[in-house]
């Protein structure tokens, strides 16, 4: 008697605990309570039984009863609310709405920079090439008018791979690459990532990308190199845009300048933007020395010619205002998801 009051309490919770998985709507659910819990149902008539029960034995059967009881209760409550949460959904899926697109991935603002650049100084004659960023010291400094021991050469210090090989610290030795395998006229625009020994801070990067472009001909002035970059300048930031160039110094270039333009946020009037000067430096410039064309086997008494180097890195900061250049290299979704 006992043992089989027993299996029946156990069969109960058995079935009970799957019919109650299997009712799919809340009236299911409390047809399933009436049959198993009901003043008629499977755990009433148990319980019945119970009476005929020698005395010492009601408690401990009792007990199973009770547990199975609250089980079953617990169960039918949890399930009912599943069901009529489900019901409440259903009706409110809404099937002739359009999904939502899902962000395939965007372009990094410095390659949006990149492109664009790139791509004006297509539309201007000049072709896109690139080169190895792992260097001999020969493309990286010699052959650029910058042996070690020139003082130049200090602040493009690099990470030294093997004897005579580093990681190139501009996109230059590309431009002399060029030179060694083609003749002029030569117009060529250069993007790549470079090294250098730098810290990473708000605005240095030990890698970081540059754009660097090369005119080589008979008969190229400083006319060309001004003129040129003052249309790219118009073309990349708007027509009104202005141009100013103030002498520097590059060991590869002489003359050599900085190239500024016109704020494009107070429009020159002066703002934080810009330090209240109404200018931005935007690249450097200058005419290529005759001793870099005598290094790649280029006549420097036929031959002139101008180069410009950038940042885009820089240029993305500016534009899109970002205050640290960290932002751009440490992948930070959260970050890059407001560029897509
Ligand atoms: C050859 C001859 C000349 C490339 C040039 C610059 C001026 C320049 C820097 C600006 C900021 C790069 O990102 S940056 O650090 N570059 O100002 N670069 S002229 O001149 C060359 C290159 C190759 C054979």
């Amino acid at each position: 008697m006992t043992i089989d009051l027993m299996e029946r309490l156990a069969l109960l919770e058995r079935d009970g605990t799957e019919a109650i998985g299997a009712a799919e709507d809340a009236e299911a659910v409390e047809r399933l309570r009436v049959e198993l819990l009901g003043r008629k149902g499977r755990l009433t008539t148990i319980l019945r039984e119970l009476g005929q029960l020698p005395p010492e034995e009601r408690p401990r059967i009792g007990a199973e009863a009770n547990r199975v009881k609250e089980l079953l209760s617990t169960r039918l409550d949890e399930r009912k609310k599943q069901t009529s949460v489900a019901g409440r959904e259903a009706s409110a899926i809404d099937l002739t709405l359009p999904g939502r697109a899902r962000w395939r991935g965007g372009i990094h603002p410095v390659t949006q920079v990149v492109e664009e650049i790139c791509g004006i100084f297509e539309t201007l004659g000049f072709a896109r090439v690139s080169g190895p960023e792992v260097e001999t010291v020969d493309y990286n400094f010699t052959k650029l008018n910058t042996p070690l021991d020139h003082p130049a050469a200090d602040m493009h210090d690099t990470f030294y791979l093997a004897d005579g090989i580093v990681l190139r610290t501009h996109t230059s030795p590309v431009q002399a690459r060029v030179m060694e395998e083609w003749q002029p006229p030569i117009r060529v625009v250069v993007p790549g990532t470079v090294y250098r020994r730098d810290p990473f801070d708000a605005s240095h990067a030990p890698a970081f990308d540059q754009i660097e472009g090369l005119a080589v001909d008979e008969g190229i002035t400083f006319l060309d190199l001004k003129s040129t970059i003052s249309e790219f300048a118009r073309r990349f930031l708007g027509p009104g845009t202005r141009t100013r160039f103030r002498p520097s110094f590059f060991p590869f270039t002489e003359p050599s300048a900085e190239v500024d333009v016109s704020c494009q946020i107070c429009v020159g009037a002066g703002c934080s933007a810009c330090k209240r000067t109404g200018w931005m430096e935007i690249m450097g410039a200058g005419m290529v020395d005759p001793a870099v064309f005598e290094a790649v086997g280029y006549d420097p008494e036929r031959y002139t010619g101008f180069a410009f180097g950038m940042g885009p890195a820089r240029i993305a900061m500016q534009r899109f205002r970002i205050p640290d250049i960290r932002l751009l290299y440490e992948n930070d979704m959260r970050f890059l998801e407001q560029f897509g």
